[in-house]
């Protein structure tokens, strides 16, 4: 008889998550369900607004990755307007969405998930002088003495006898499946420290860029970024060189902190091997080193895997309404009045709510009908797992150099098969090795910028199609963004100048998605079928696998229920 195991809300995530999975008498999750349990209806405000507004109001759909949404919706309306924008331009928002993945990937690997892994209570245990060996054996970051180790060892204990863990409560401290000694948890708590004051740092490309952080600035045609290198009002040489300069940084601790951690505490867990899924990936493909609209420049390649078939790389087109589709079977919307559903493409799409689900207090969701706030987004019908490891294993699949060579070496360094990396750690190692990618690309394109800004290019904007007196009286376009967590799509719908639909489908709209038409699951509940839990009570093997998404489910359902504020429940029901 299998037992329903609830956690609700998930923690260390952004917005609210609940995972229900039904286990067999030996702890072996047989079936798993992922509900997004808050709506907000971000698409429904934008309608009728100025196009060329409706950024900023979508940006505001998540403060975690905090432009991707604005930038999927200026693209989306330069795609429907035919809007070229200047180089200068397509530079800066490329750096800028560089500076989103490093914060976030650093702050998902520390802050988020490394606890899934690393048991900080342990670190007390630990030999300093230990710990800072290894620390000297893997990089030569200089924080390595063992005095500061002692330093952060005693903070924590301070903690500790306080009896008041703060940050640190609520952890499984002490469970079997923690596998690290105690001289490698001490080192990951005092770069969990350290990153805490890095990520400060890095989002200052948004300040100089964008005006601000969280939310900064965007304009439909560039960027609202003047530039004149001898001028104080605005992005001027002292400004540009402490971008540049802070993107050196982010390399350095790219390459000495984050990847040396993430592969040390990697190797040993590397027979758990769990958390896979659907074997399924998609990506859209950005960071073009020319034009967005030339997808063969893309650095992150295009291209769908099926089945795990890595010798074939599908096309993708997000204009074809047969590929990407929204399916509400499982949801709590309707289409048409109608409870079941078709699919529908993002143009044309429709966010019309209606709960159908347990009233509260309630122990165990409706799984056998709607579920979830999350729609169900399917590309040719198929469920999809996007982000990092699935813009790995396309990079890796159409054999593109710097991809083969990263997740090769990796593999080498843990002897593992390239199966392995289709699971929960192989996700939160792609998230790291892009991470090397990305800044790389932050680094050539902030030099390509300067070179542009030195030839005498200082334009960033481009007024020629701003008035809606240019436009056509009908148009639609789609903006896409790799954003940390994955594909990224927003269809617009334009009419008469004003916005006549409008459609998010987002990264985590894909990976945390309820079941479909065809009763197909998710890429999180996939995930998780078949894996053991050493701990009924504690479930932090469901902690680890769905934390390796890095889920966010403000960006997925895009409201909050004013009536029930749960607090941190996990019962065996
Ligand atoms: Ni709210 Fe987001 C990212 C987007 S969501 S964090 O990355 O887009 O999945
Ligand atoms: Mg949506």
């Amino acid at each position: 008889m299998a037992e329903r195991i609830v956690v609700d809300p998930v923690t260390r995530i952004e917005g609210h998550l609940r995972i229900e999975v039904d286990v067999d008498e030996k702890g072996i999750i047989q079936d798993a369900f992922s509900s997004g349990t808050a709506v907000r209806g971000i698409e429904l405000i934008v309608r009728d607004r100025d196009p060329r507004d409706v950024w900023a109001y979508v940006q505001r759909i998540c403060g975690v990755c905090t432009t991707t949404h604005a930038l999927a919706s200026i693209r989306s309306v330069e795609d429907a307007l035919e809007i070229k924008i200047p180089k200068n331009a397509h530079l800066i928002r490329n750096i800028m969405n560089g500076a989103v993945f490093l914060h976030d990937h650093v702050v998902h690997f520390y802050h988020l998930h490394a606890f899934d892994w690393v048991d900080v209570l342990s670190a007390l245990k630990a030999d300093p002088n230990e710990t800072s060996r290894i620390a000297q054996s893997i990089s030569d970051w200089p924080k390595s003495s063992p005095g500061y180790f002692k330093e952060i060892q005693t903070k924590i204990k301070k903690v500790v006898e306080s009896g008041q863990l703060g940050i640190f409560a609520n952890g499984y401290w002490g469970h079997k499946a923690y596998k690290l000694p105690p001289e490698v948890n001490l080192l990951a708590v005092a770069h969990y420290l350290e990153a805490l004051d890095w990520q400060k740092e890095i989002v200052k490309i948004h300040t100089i860029f964008g005006g601000k952080n969280p939310h900064p600035h965007y304009v439909v045609g560039g960027m609202a970024t003047p530039i004149d290198i001898n001028s104080d009002n605005a992005v001027h040489a002292e400004r540009l060189m402490h971008v540049s300069q802070i993107i050196d940084e982010a390399m350095e601790f790219v390459h000495k902190v984050y990847i040396p951690d993430l592969l040390a505490i990697a190797s040993y867990y590397k027979d758990w091997t769990y958390g896979g899924g659907l074997n399924n990936y998609l990506c859209y493909g950005d960071f073009s080193t020319g034009d967005i609209s030339d997808v063969k420049l893309y650095r992150f390649p295009r291209g769908a895997i099926l089945n795990g078939n890595f010798h074939e790389v599908l096309d993708v087109d997000l204009k074809d309404p047969e590929q990407v589709k929204e399916f509400i079977d499982h949801s709590w919307y309707t289409y048409n009045g109608k409870e079941g559903s078709i699919g529908k493409h993002p143009w044309g799409g429709e966010t019309s709510l209606r709960y159908t689900g347990p009233k509260p207090p309630f122990k165990t969701l409706n799984t056998d009908e709607k579920y979830s706030w999350i729609k169900s987004p399917r590309w040719k019908e198929h469920p999809m797992e996007t982000g990092p490891l699935a813009r790995m294993l396309v990079g890796y699949a159409l054999k593109r150099e710097e991809f083969v060579r990263l997740i090769d070496d990796t593999l080498k360094k843990l002897n593992w098969p390239f199966e392995a990396m289709q699971s929960a750690l192989g996700r939160t190692i792609a998230r790291g090795l892009e991470s090397i990618l990305v800044v790389q690309w932050m680094r050539d394109d902030m030099d390509a910028l300067l070179a542009n800004i030195k030839n005498g290019d200082l334009i960033t904007f481009d007024r020629t199609k701003w008035e809606p007196e240019t436009w056509p009286k009908k148009a639609k376009g789609v903006g896409w963004v790799e954003a940390p967590r994955g594909s990224l799509g927003h269809w617009i719908e334009i009419e008469d100048g004003k916005t006549k639909n409008y459609q998010a489908v987002v990264p985590t709209t894909w990976n945390a998605s309820p079941r479909d038409h065809k009763n197909q699951i998710g890429a999180y509940e996939a995930s998780l079928k078949g894996t053991p839990l050493l701990d009924k009570e504690k479930p932090l093997e469901i902690l680890r696998i769905i934390h390796s998404f890095d889920p966010c489910l403000a960006c997925a359902v895009h409201l909050t229920d004013v009536v029930s504020k749960q607090t941190t429940n996990i019962y065996i029901g």
